[in-house]
């Protein structure tokens, strides 16, 4: 963050830092920046309020490009961050922000754990089914026929990794589809993820058309298929057996608690009675 905000209403450039994106030319990023720009202005947050984590991608970038607490850490463990953060910090509003390769391979792991802990917090994967950075290869959501890549020139072979049951069956309190090309929705679905208590997964379309041209068709598949989001995990459950993944809207909102550290207490470390303090 290189400011403190200013008193005058804040706007969604104000959220932007002076770091232009260098983006590819199409590349969904640009949307998700904005959209996320947008809905911290559409919830009223001041630039001190919010810590924006990032890993590693292209994806990654985005905190170089926020005028808000930063941190870009590591591959694939932005949520990790996020979440010691979150615990030690209630009062800030946390937001992990990272790319499919990102969350769902190298930081696979952290991605069930965070769904399982239901700290409450955001995360947001621009997921464009490729590894954009490293120049176009599979990523765990790549399509199993996809043979632009000469690392895999047959397809990788493997069917893509399904997020959001794994994210429903792990305990994510409230998860979304998105769509990069449909900023307004984006920003409704954001502001909406970020009010709801929990861990809350948003899964953003976002083409990489550098590498991956044909998702210039995305826009044309993509349809309001979760429409109305339901408490009931189970109902869920049967609105993905269906799901050919371009369903978009908020499908679950749970009611589970968020995990919190009591204010002050006690804890047993091998044996030895201490006292903690968030
Ligand atoms: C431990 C580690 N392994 C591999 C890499 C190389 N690497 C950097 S970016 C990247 C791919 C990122 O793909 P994705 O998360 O899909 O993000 P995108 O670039 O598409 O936004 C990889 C494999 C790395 N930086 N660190």
């Amino acid at each position: 963050m290189n400011e403190s905000s200013p008193t005058a209403p804040l706007k969604a450039n104000d959220f932007k830092s002076a770091n232009k994106p260098m983006w590819c030319l199409g590349c969904g990023d640009y949307a998700v920046l904005g959209a996320v720009a947008k809905s911290l202005v559409e919830l009223g947050v001041k630039h001190e309020d919010v810590a924006i984590i990032t890993g590693i991608g292209c994806s990654g970038r985005f905190t170089t490009h926020t005028n808000v607490y930063a941190y870009h850490g590591v591959h694939g463990r932005a949520l990790a961050v996020a979440t010691g953060l979150k615990v030690v910090r209630p009062d800030l509003m946390v937001m992990a922000v990272g790319g499919d390769g990102d969350g769902f391979a190298i930081g696979g792991n952290h991605f069930i754990h965070a769904c399982r802990r239901n700290v409450d917090m955001t995360y947001i994967v621009m997921d464009n089914q490729v590894y954009g950075m490293t120049k176009g290869q599979a990523s765990p959501t790549t399509a199993a026929d996809w043979t632009d890549s000469k690392l895999t020139p047959e397809g990788p072979g493997a069917a893509p990794y399904q997020a959001l049951p794994v994210a429903l069956s792990t305990g994510a309190n409230f998860i979304a589809r998105a769509f990069a090309g449909n900023p307004k929705e984006l920003i409704r679905i954001i502001v909406e993820a970020v009010r709801h208590p929990g861990f809350s997964f948003v899964d953003v379309l976002c083409p990489c058309v550098a590498f991956q041209p044909e998702q210039w068709g995305w826009k044309e598949i993509v349809r309001p298929g979760f429409e109305e989001p339901t408490a009931d995990a189970a109902e869920a459950g049967r609105k993905l057996l269906d799901d050919d993944g371009f369903n978009l809207g908020v499908l679950f909102k749970g009611d589970r608690a968020p995990f919190q550290v009591p204010a002050k207490g006690e804890c047993d470390i091998a044996g030895i009675r201490r006292q903690f303090a968030p």
